[in-house]
């Protein structure tokens, strides 16, 4: 089990298998998995599987290496899943950041286009 824990949160859950995803990659301190809803023809989470709520709950200090890496993941999993012409990636932290799941994660999304919001 990981250093924190919420047992009432989804991604929690699903780092704990206690719910279903569709994995694309994991590794000690990362998971990472198929969006349920895709805004795009691939679309992943990366996930600490640590639990922290958002970006706002890091620091460069402790944090820097751990996003760090879950950006370096995102072309790496676009890459496996066949997405070559481009991509996005996107944070959402916090209500007014219109963050819905507070388990810190970052999305990647590409695919041919017309996709998307925004
Ligand atoms: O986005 C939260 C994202 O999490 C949203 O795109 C749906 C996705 N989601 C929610 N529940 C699940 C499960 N169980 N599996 C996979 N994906 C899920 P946000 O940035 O918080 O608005």
């Amino acid at each position: 089990m990981t250093a924190r824990h919420d047992p009432n949160c989804i991604f929690c859950k699903i780092v704990a298998g206690q719910i279903p995803s569709r994995k694309v990659y994991e590794d000690d301190d990362l998971l990472a998995f198929h969006d349920i809803a895709p805004w795009a023809p691939q679309h992943v989470l990366v996930i600490p599987k640590e639990h922290i709520e958002s970006l706002y709950d890091t620091t460069p200090e402790q944090h820097q290496a751990l996003l760090g890496r879950m950006l370096a993941l995102a072309p790496v999993l676009m890459k496996q899943l066949g997405v070559t012409g481009g991509f996005r990636v996107l944070v959402n932290n916090g209500p007014d950041g219109r963050q819905e799941v507070p388990h810190l994660h970052l999305h990647a999304m590409g695919g041919p286009r017309p996709w998307a919001k925004g």
